[in-house]
């Protein structure tokens, strides 16, 4: 009954959302219908990595964010409680990295116990946190802001009758420690004053030398208000009494200032140069803010958050939620897929990188800019073996470039560090070919980093975490197309890692350049690292830089003397080999999937190349097909983000309804009810990795064009977006009805030649869309076309013609008859069906046609010996009467002695 009553609702909120299509962006909420709870951390649940649990903070907290803080709120009526994070706060944490801490509570004590209508709720289409509730007959509310422009958190408390408004702000500086004499002085000091009507929170951290400091400004309206300490001066609070409303301003920081010195000194203790306190910068900060009214301080945060946030909309028929946001996912996972919750999620993704990555402002960490912990989970470090990397998946093609500039000045301040570590790296792993010029050896970057030391490549992940890195600074200009910027930023750092990956290979028998020592990151072998010689990870990721780098200097002219060798090398990488199931390799002395390491392993690595990289595409069909094998025998369930890597590599092997169920998958099995990703515990990137995934799904430009739509699941039957950007700073509007696009908008935002790939698409009504007079256009073939853009301009594209698609044969088995025969057959539905039937050999990235418009049920295959051919990939597709193929139906053939 409870199901039929569900299902009746969804039916209701589909008819009803035909006609909000065309509607601009909706409002995007998450809600619930009760107060946050608040029990506090579960010391006996201590989670891997040390830390006690707090699932409260974790499930419910709604985060706000403005890149200079995070700020968890609770939005309760007793206690509120509003938790604190500055990303440079860190004390020593695990692995010798530092990790970063809590940096204050805020307890506003109401002590309305009591409420009735109780709602709160964060919109993600305005930034604003809210909790209102009703308690002895008046109404109370709450509106929470991080200001960006302002560098402030911004609360407002208001009640409906005129004097209602009591309440004590009373923050906490957690996990204190006194100072401590061990050569680690992992200490902790504070204290907590109220003078007038500020509250100040400074202290120390020992490790790193942090001085900390934040202030709260309490500015209540009609009433009074007070501060008080303790007797010895601390503990400080403002008790408002009979207000009608009021304003609190939060500021915070340190005396972190990104720079080299801080990668490039070893000791903790003296990485800060500046041992000036934070205390005249925010006082500063905190006044200016004052003088604005909140009116004021509102809409300078508005209008810098919609800059960035209103610039994609994503309809998949959603309607706003009559359902608080625990219960529409709770829908979810009972196979109610309401798709206003996938478009949340998407835009959710987008929130949290606006939130937590801002230029002038460190990057987005594992949990964005938000941890409660003394010693948060991995130290909410920048992981770059995977984590950090997804972080900013989202940032070009959701049309946020500028949130990669936090993570683009990180990169660069380490790089003097990362320079050292190349060089002491290739001096221990090959030292023939180490320079004695400075930063002859370019840079690396090997997993752990953090806000104050990286560590270079070598244990569970070899040298190709470097060109992982690498490809979001080729991807920033392919996407942005600024030359400025790519000569400054984007062509230093990929050529400063070819210089390092061109050091990395040895020589092998065969004439191949392979990494060595190599390791394909975290897998393991009976519990232990497995180091080899060339995985598909390392070859993959350095054929990438190595790519992307002569893109880049062919673009600049650069004649820099590693071009040569780049040039020369990359041939010789030989970097994705086919295995015995048909699966693309992880590692070279695998045969068939799974021989070595785990079979369902978190990682992915050896599809590096499919996603984020380019090297399997559409051109390697055969590698592309292995990579499916790949992915099926690895799984659809994992850990957030690893959940969130598989939907974008489904996406770009076009499967739509494969990555859809990926999609559900991640929302279903590693959502908490604050849409927060879990691994478990919270980690940000798989909130990162599935925006880019949906975003993936809807629009690819890694082939040479533009391909709206090239994943369209079934269950996305009608829908339009908006504002998505492909590769050349074109911006893509895109509607769809039945599976079918009805009309594509693109925006060229530098202009340019602009190739587009559909079905028919050579067919369309192509205009320009500021005077509806027709284009015209070169026809490549009949589903590419490509058409020369001005700056600004808008090319319309319509009445697409509709294509008949073919369905492959259930089965194609292959038996060998001797050994010189295989017979390959299969079901046809109908004698006069036709087929194409294909074979790729070994490593081939490419299919050979054996016979056209074949007719049916088997076909046999001639060799002078199948036993030299070794493993070979059969693949039988049908032939629609206007000669398009359905996709492949596959077997494979292993013969090796
Ligand atoms: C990598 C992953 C783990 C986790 C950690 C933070 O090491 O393998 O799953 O996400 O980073």
């Amino acid at each position: 009954m409870k199901k039929l009553a569900q299902s009746f609702l969804f039916a209701v909120i589909s008819i009803s959302s035909v006609a909000q299509t065309s509607k601009a962006l909706k409002n995007y909420q998450l809600w619930y219908d009760a107060p946050t709870p608040n029990r506090g951390a579960d010391n006996s649940k201590i989670q891997a990595g040390g830390y006690p649990f707090d699932a409260d903070w974790e499930n419910w907290s709604l985060p706000i964010g403005n890149g200079w803080m995070g700020a968890s709120i609770f939005g309760r009526n007793d206690t509120d409680r509003i938790q604190l994070t500055e990303n440079s706060l860190d004390n020593k944490s695990l692995y010798k990295l530092g990790g970063l801490t809590n940096f204050a509570e805020i307890y506003l004590d109401f002590n309305h116990s009591n409420s009735t209508n109780f709602k709160r709720g964060l919109s993600i289409s305005d930034a604003i946190a809210y909790t209102h509730y009703q308690h002895n007959g008046v109404n109370y509310s709450r509106e929470y802001f991080t200001s960006y422009p302002d560098k402030v958190l911004v609360i407002k408390a208001k009640a409906s009758a005129k004097g209602k408004l009591s309440f004590v702000v009373r923050p906490v500086i957690p996990y204190l420690k006194s100072v401590d004499t061990t050569p680690d002085n992992n200490y902790r000091t504070g204290t907590v004053s109220a003078k007038g009507n500020v509250i100040t929170l400074s202290g120390k951290m020992g490790y790193f030398n942090i001085i900390y400091e934040g202030q709260i400004k309490v500015m209540s309206f009609g009433g009074s208000q007070t501060a008080n300490n303790d007797e010895k001066g601390d503990n400080g609070k403002i008790e408002v009494a009979n207000a009608d409303s009021a304003i609190v301003l939060v500021a915070v920081g340190t005396n972190y200032k990104l720079d080299s010195k801080i990668f490039t000194e070893p000791v903790p203790s003296n990485k800060l140069n500046d041992n000036t306190s934070p205390h005249v910068m925010i006082t500063k900060i905190l006044e200016t803010a004052s003088k604005k009214s909140y009116t004021q301080l509102l809409q300078t945060h508005l209008n810098d958050y919609h800059t960035y946030f209103n610039r994609v909309n994503l309809n998949l028929g959603g309607v706003e939620a009559i359902m608080p946001t625990d219960k529409l996912l709770a829908a979810y996972k009972a196979g109610i897929h309401n798709p206003y919750l996938e478009e949340l999620y998407f835009q959710f993704g987008r929130y949290l990188l606006i939130s937590s990555s801002r230029p002038g402002c460190l990057p987005a960490n594992l949990q964005g800019i938000w941890s409660q912990y003394d010693v948060s989970p991995w130290t909410s470090g920048y992981w770059h073996n995977v984590n950090v990397q997804m972080n900013y998946w989202p940032a070009f093609n959701t049309n946020l470039a500028e949130m990669f500039t936090s993570y683009s000045d990180y990169n660069q301040a380490f790089r003097e560090e990362a320079n050292n570590l190349a060089t002491k790296y290739i001096a221990e792993n090959n030292p023939s070919s180490l320079s004695p010029l400075a930063g002859g050896n370019g840079w690396t970057i090997g997993t752990g980093a953090s806000p104050y030391i990286i560590f270079g490549p070598g244990g569970h992940s070899g040298p190709g975490t470097g060109g992982f890195t690498t490809k979001l600074f080729w991807d920033q200009y392919d996407f942005t197309r600024d030359i400025k910027v790519l000569k400054q930023v984007d062509y230093p750092a990929v050529l400063g890692m070819g210089k390092f990956l061109s050091k990395v290979t040895k020589l092998n028998p065969d004439g191949l350049l392979l990494a060595s020592p190599s390791a394909s990151p975290e897998q393991k072998v009976k519990g232990q690292n497995y180091t080899t010689v060339g995985c598909a990870f390392d070859q993959e990721m350095i054929y990438e830089n190595h790519n992307d780098l002569l893109k880049m200097a062919k673009i600049l002219n650069d004649k820099d003397a590693v071009i040569n060798t780049i040039e020369a090398q990359i041939g010789k990488l030989d970097p994705v080999q086919v295995g015995w199931s048909g699966q693309i390799k992880e590692y070279r002395e695998e045969n068939k999937y799974g021989d070595i390491g785990e079979y369902k392993h978190r990682h992915i690595s050896h599809l590096v190349g499919l996603y984020p990289g380019t090297l399997i595409n559409s051109n390697t069909p055969a590698w592309i097909d292995a990579a499916k094998v790949t992915l099926t025998e690895r799984g659809d369930f994992s850990k957030g983000w690893a959940i969130a890597h598989r939907l974008n590599l489904w996406a770009r092997a076009k499967e739509g309804d494969r990555a859809y169920s990926l999609f559900g998958n991640l929302l279903s099995t590693c959502t908490k009810d604050n849409l927060w990703d879990t691994h478990p515990p919270f980690q940000i990137d798989g909130n990162f990795g599935g925006t880019a995934g949906v975003a993936e799904m809807l629009l690819q430009s890694h082939e040479g064009y533009i391909a709206p739509l090239p994943a369209l699941p079934a269950a996305w039957k009608k829908g339009n977006y908006k504002g998505l950007v492909a590769r050349g700073n074109f911006e893509v509007a895109a509607s769809w009805d039945n599976g079918q696009a009805t009309a594509f908008e693109i925006k060229a935002k530098v202009g340019g030649v602009c190739y587009i790939y559909y079905p028919n698409i050579s067919k369309a009504i192509i205009t320009d869309a500021s005077d509806d007079k027709k284009l015209s256009f070169k026809k490549l073939n009949i589903d590419l076309i490509s058409l020369q853009t001005s700056k600004e301009e808008v090319v319309r594209i319509n009445n697409i013609p509709f294509i008949h698609k073919m369905t492959p044969p259930d089965t194609l088995l292959a038996k060998q008859l001797d050994d010189k025969t295989v017979e390959l057959s299969w079901g046809a539905l109908n004698k006069t069906d036709l087929y194409n039937i294909y074979i790729a050999k070994g490593n081939s990235p490419i299919y050979q046609m054996l016979a056209s418009n074949q007719k049916g049920e088997s076909y046999q295959f001639s060799a002078d010996n199948i036993y030299k051919l070794g493993r070979c990939t059969f693949k039988i597709t049908k032939v629609g009467k206007d000669g398009r193929e359905s996709v492949g139906k596959l077997v494979y053939i292993n013969n090796h002695n």
